[in-house]
């Protein structure tokens, strides 16, 4: 028995040393100390010496158990010690490796548009003006030949904060306050960002981005106006532009116009391929921007006199122009974040 003893934990000491994972350790554990293991099989062999024997046998079986246990604690927290060690080690690093670049980002196409439209207009001669996200009613509003009981001031249209105070609902108001600072004639751009409370889908968001102009001088007629637009859209749409205007309904315009511009999918002929272009609905005319000669009430806010001097003014959505400068059909990809959209500017 003594023999037996020897050789096995001279065995078990080897395999253990050469354990190289927790699993090997448990695997071996299950070998020699399990139900069915070689230690075990020595204890169930007791029974078969001489009676005299047996004590001496049990207490050497005992010892070796107890050290082969020791061994099998004693090889897991080394490995145990050598994982740790190893997840902290950082590869030394290799010089021959490529660099890597850095990304440094790059600009949201709405401000790519708003910046390359500032250029256009200061081209022209505007100031390129700031104002602020909160606003009072007066204003948003009052200011803007729109008093208390029109409908653009529906609870579903504005975020009221408190009484008096709003979220511009559109980049007018900084307008008003240019007539009421600076000295005519007048040449101003706003771009900014503006809220409506509205049900978002395809082409609404509750925040949007706005570049309205304005134009106050003697003389002023809707030749300057269309003159101007044109320019302005001839730029950023990178393309000689057809536009038209229909009538529409602004209260701070008299008179007020659509502006829309030849279909850039169709050409404005309306068609593609064989079928009518879905762009413009085969109408070969795409709605761009609502525009106009500006308001008297509007100047006499402003402390302009309307019998001396007459404006235009336009409202662009930079949602919209970027959409039709880049074939895009959904508003809710600017904000929504998603890098394979934002990296394609
Ligand atoms: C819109 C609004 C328009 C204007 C905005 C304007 C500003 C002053 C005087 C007169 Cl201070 N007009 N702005 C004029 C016509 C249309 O558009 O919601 N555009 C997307």
């Amino acid at each position: 028995m003594e023999d037996k003893v020897q050789a096995l934990s001279r065995k078990a000491r080897q395999e253990i040393g050469e354990a190289r994972t927790l699993e090997e350790v448990r695997a071996l554990e299950v070998r020699l100390l399990g139900k069915k293991g070689e230690v075990t099989g020595l204890l169930k062999g007791l029974g078969s010496l001489p009676k005299e024997e047996r004590p001496a046998a049990g207490a050497l079986v005992n010892r070796l158990k107890e050290e082969v246990r020791d061994l099998l604690e004693k090889r897991r927290e080394e490995i145990k010690a050598r994982q740790k060690e190893a997840s902290l080690q950082v590869p030394p690093p290799d010089p021959t490796e490529p660099g890597r670049r850095p990304d440094a980002g790059r600009l949201h196409p709405i401000t790519l548009v708003q910046e390359e439209l500032e250029d256009v207009f200061a081209g022209m001669g505007f100031m390129v003006l700031d104002g602020p996200d909160v606003e009072l009613d007066y204003y948003n509003f009052e200011a803007l030949n729109i008093p208390k009981d029109h409908p653009a001031r529906d609870a579903h249209d504005t975020f009221w904060i408190e009484e008096g105070l709003l979220l511009r609902t559109h980049t007018s108001p900084v307008q008003i306050r240019a007539m009421e600072r600076f000295p005519l004639p007048i040449r101003a751009i706003v771009p900014g960002r503006c809220f409506r409370h509205e049900v978002v889908d395809a082409s609404h968001e509750h925040t949007f981005y706005q570049m309205e102009g304005l134009v106050v001088d003697r003389g002023i007629s809707v030749a300057h106006l269309i003159h101007t637009m044109k320019t302005c859209l001839r730029a950023i749409l990178e393309r000689d532009v057809e536009i038209r205007l229909r009538p529409g309904y602004f209260p701070f315009v008299e008179p007020g116009f659509e502006l829309d511009v030849n279909c850039p999918f169709c050409g404005g002929s309306g068609r593609k391929g064989d079928a009518g272009c879905p762009v413009c609905k085969a109408s070969g005319w795409i709605e761009l921007l609502p525009c106009g000669m500006v308001h008297p009430n509007v100047l006499r806010a402003g402390g302009v006199d309307p019998e001396e001097y007459t404006g235009f003014a336009f409202g662009m959505g930079l949602q919209r122009l970027v959409m039709v400068r880049y074939g895009i059909q959904d508003i809710r990809l600017f904000m929504g974040g998603d890098l394979r959209f934002l990296e394609q500017f």
